[in-house]
């Protein structure tokens, strides 16, 4: 299958994330990309493209005015205001105080955030728009009649709402690419997220939408990131009712428990009939990943993507997380040759 891809993606390298009460070298780095590469060249997968440039009008079919607005002045706004680090939100509208969008980048970054590891600096909206461009261009691809196309995004999305980061995502690629088929004639779009955390984001932004069916498996909220969502009772809302299905799993999740949970995610999306089918293929679930807790090892990789692939949909893989920098490669190009083996 074709690869998009494009280098400006090094346009977003945060020096600092906020972990533990430390600033820490980010774990969402550019070299993830080179691994990734690296890997889709020695099998072969088939050819690296560079995504077309696709505008602003399909980011904001999914994303508010305002937020965008704020992504593109933020990193001015916040030098601007005489601050000497990178742009870290330190303030949020809590419960019981009022929602208003403050006027000071200090108050403004904590109304459009969701978590404050992610810091912004200088080259981040530009990486975050090349990010879309190649979820969109992936998106052709299949619409021009390939089964499947892998998008190299970075930076991820799938954390991303309609008018907040967080979690080392800005716009949230899988949810741009999945209007973005809705727009072109299809009538339903699934999504499948199987990053190790809660796809916040992407479930926000359909949570009352019965044409794009959610599916998430990841880490249980009482114990992992995002925290405040992604429990098995989240299931939609007015005509999305029934159109959110959540698979919260324990620390220690092994492959065999996570693939029954596949299977039943599986079932759900054979049930709904879908145009398309959008994999969040986040590769944190891996047992050596530094800030998760799931125990996939590489080979778990290649057979989930053979039962994607089982499914016989146009497929449009978006890369997501996975921090065990060195195995992001194999791990990742595993579940594409695995659905290509199907
Ligand atoms: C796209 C994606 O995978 N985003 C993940 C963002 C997670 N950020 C918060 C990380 C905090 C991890 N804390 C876990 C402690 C493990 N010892
Ligand atoms: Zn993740």
């Amino acid at each position: 299958m074709k690869t998009i891809y494009t280098d400006d993606h090094k346009l977003r390298d945060a020096k600092t994330e906020l972990y533990g009460g430390t600033l820490v070298p980010p774990f969402e780095c550019p070299e993830r990309m080179d691994f990734v590469l690296e890997r889709l060249a020695a099998v072969k997968l088939g050819p690296v493209e560079a995504p077309t440039r696709h505008g602003l009008d399909p980011v904001r079919r999914i994303h508010d005015a305002d937020y965008l607005d704020f992504l593109a002045t933020c990193w001015e706004e916040w030098q601007a205001a005489g601050f000497e680090g990178e742009a870290i939100a330190a303030n949020w509208p809590a419960r019981r105080m009022t929602g208003r969008r403050p006027r000071h980048i200090d108050g403004k970054i904590g109304y459009h955030s969701l978590a404050s590891e992610t810091a912004i600096s200088g080259g981040t909206w530009e990486a975050a728009q090349a990010s879309a461009d190649v979820a969109l261009t992936a998106r052709a691809v299949i619409a021009g009649g390939e089964r499947a196309a892998f998008a190299l995004c970075r930076p991820p999305g799938h954390h991303a709402t309609g008018d907040m980061f967080g979690g080392y995502c800005f716009l949230n690629n899988a949810a741009i690419a999945a209007q973005a088929f809705l727009d072109d004639g299809a009538s339903r779009v699934a999504i499948l997220d199987v990053d190790f955390h809660h796809g916040n984001g992407t479930q926000d932004i359909f949570y009352d939408r019965g044409d794009v069916l959610f599916l998430s498996l990841h880490g249980q909220p009482e114990d992992a990131f995002p925290y405040f969502s992604g429990y098995a009772d989240e299931t939609g809302a007015g005509a999305g009712e029934g159109f959110t299905v959540n698979y919260p799993m324990p620390e220690g999740t092994p492959f065999e428990r996570w693939s029954e949970a596949l299977d039943a995610a599986c079932g759900r999306i054979e049930d709904y009939g879908p145009d398309a089918l959008i994999i969040s293929l986040g590769v944190d679930t891996f047992e050596e990943d530094p800030i998760s807790f799931f125990k996939l090892k590489s080979d778990d990789y290649r057979r989930y993507g053979t039962r994607i692939g089982a499914l016989g949909l146009p497929t449009l893989f978006a890369m997501e997380g996975g921090y065990a920098v060195a195995q992001v490669g194999v791990n990742t190009v595993n579940v594409l040759e695995g659905f290509e083996d199907a």
